[in-house]
């Protein structure tokens, strides 16, 4: 018998802010590619992490959760977050068990419910017969819940009509993943390898270095800081057996940053400390981390400086 077709395609991963949808992409790729908190709003970027496999190359794209936006960085990462929707092959879209169906999990739905219909019928829109051809529902976070939950979430869920699969899973713990992951290779085109094996994203390393100190300060802090929060790398000196990291840490007013720093400098102390060794990790080398913390009035409002931040559209 001859084998079956190799397939590869986009899946986008979409759904309302803090369902889990990071910790679906770090699972399948076994790597902090995208980083993960429980505050909403956590990704600000598209983050691609490709999955080769010998029948399959997986190509995920994790978006910024889908929110009414109240600045430009808001309406930002929704155009992200809709380019995602209208160029995926497959969308997994996530809900989290513990919440239901939410209006703003609906507001996702219908605009899965529009991007399936433009795509289906081959007309209008700037993805007229591209895009995604089908959507998966993957009901996080199982482990919280008793199973009898499930059943009537299940059963509205399959209602909608717009799911080929309604997948109760849990991205932290694994269950059900393997499930989910033969469903959506199963709505894959045919198609080659895109990427080398050995590339699983495009995010260059500098970056890479920017989101593992901004988790770090997302667990650090709460409220309506963690979202006021940008870190950006003012230089990177590699140096003989170490990599010399100077960075800054935005924030938008002056109490934000006495909280960020923490009295006698203890707190930013702590993220610097745990930022470091998670770098170390990823880089490999030794890393001297040095933060600076800076305010920048209302920066999340600030079209030029969203640029000079590498939010460009
Ligand atoms: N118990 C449990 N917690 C989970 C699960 N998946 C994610 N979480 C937690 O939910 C929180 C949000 O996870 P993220 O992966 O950052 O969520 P997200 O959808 O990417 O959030 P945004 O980037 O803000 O849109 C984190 O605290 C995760 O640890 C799960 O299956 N079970
Ligand atoms: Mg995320």
């Amino acid at each position: 018998m001859a084998d079956a077709a190799h397939r590869s395609g986009f899946v986008g991963i979409i759904g309302r802010p803090n369902v889990g949808k990071s910790t679906l992409l770090n699972y399948y790729l076994g790597e902090k590619l995208s980083i993960i908190s429980p505050r909403p709003q956590t990704t600000r970027h598209r983050i691609l992490g490709v999955l080769t496999r010998k029948d399959a190359q997986v190509m995920f794209l994790d978006t910024p959760g889908l929110h009414k936006p109240e600045h430009t960085l808001g309406r930002y990462l929704l155009e992200v977050t809709k380019a995602v929707i209208d160029e995926a092959d497959v969308l997994v879209v996530m809900i989290d068990a513990r919440a239901g169906l939410t209006a703003e999990d609906e507001r996702v739905f219908g605009q899965v419910r529009d991007v399936l219909r433009r795509t289906r019928s081959g007309t209008g829109g700037p993805s007229a017969g591209e895009g995604p051809r089908a959507a998966l529902l993957a009901i996080n976070k199982v482990d919280l819940v008793k199973k009898p939950k499930l059943l009537p979430l299940l059963e509205r869920c399959a209602k909608t009509k717009l799911f080929t699969a309604c997948i109760p899973v849990s991205a932290q713990t694994g269950v059900q993943m393997d499930v989910l992951l033969s469903e959506i290779i199963g709505q894959l085109p045919e198609g080659p390898e895109w990427y080398e094996p050995q590339q699983r994203t495009d995010q260059p390393e500098e970056q890479r270095i920017r989101e593992t100190i901004r988790e770090q300060l997302l667990l650090a802090t709460r409220q309506e800081v963690p979202h006021a929060i940008e870190v950006f790398i003012e230089r990177l000196e590699e140096r003989p057996g170490l990599t010399a990291i100077y960075a800054t840490v935005l924030v938008e007013r002056p109490g934000q940053k006495a909280i960020v720093i923490g009295r006698g400098g203890e707190a930013l102390k702590r993220v610097g400390q745990e930022a470091r060794r998670q770098i170390e990790r990823l880089i490999g080398r030794k890393v001297h981390l040095e933060l600076w913390v800076k305010v920048a009035e209302d920066w999340r409002h600030d079209e030029r400086l969203l640029r000079q931040l590498g939010y460009q559209r």
